[in-house]
């Protein structure tokens, strides 16, 4: 039973780097003015466990998520996160690359 277990696991490994992608999610923030705005939504969004990298632009009220390969995170997770962090949400566009 051990066995099989494991063979399935392998298995799984194996069928894993075919669904290497990350994707690259752009969300416009509203009222996003200063690092401090800046931190706060970064601390939130790290609580997601399928985010990778978050890349705040400040000028155009941008903030930039990468995706863990082979994962994605919904727009309402996002807009929740976002919510919670006490701003609001203009857009959300998403490039998936790979
Ligand atoms: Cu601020």
């Amino acid at each position: 039973m051990k066995n099989k277990t494991l063979s399935l696991a392998l298995f799984a490994l194996l069928l894993l780097p075919s669904a290497s992608w990350a994707e690259q999610v752009t969300i416009a923030v509203r009222g996003m003015v200063c690092s401090f705005c800046a931190q706060g939504i970064k601390r939130t969004l790290m609580q997601n466990e399928n985010v990778k990298d978050i890349h705040v632009d400040l000028d155009k009220k941008l903030v930039r998520i990468e995706t863990k390969d082979g994962t994605t995170i919904s727009d309402e997770a996002l807009r929740q996160a976002i919510i919670d962090s006490g701003f609001d949400v203009v857009s959300i566009a998403r490039d998936n690359n790979g």
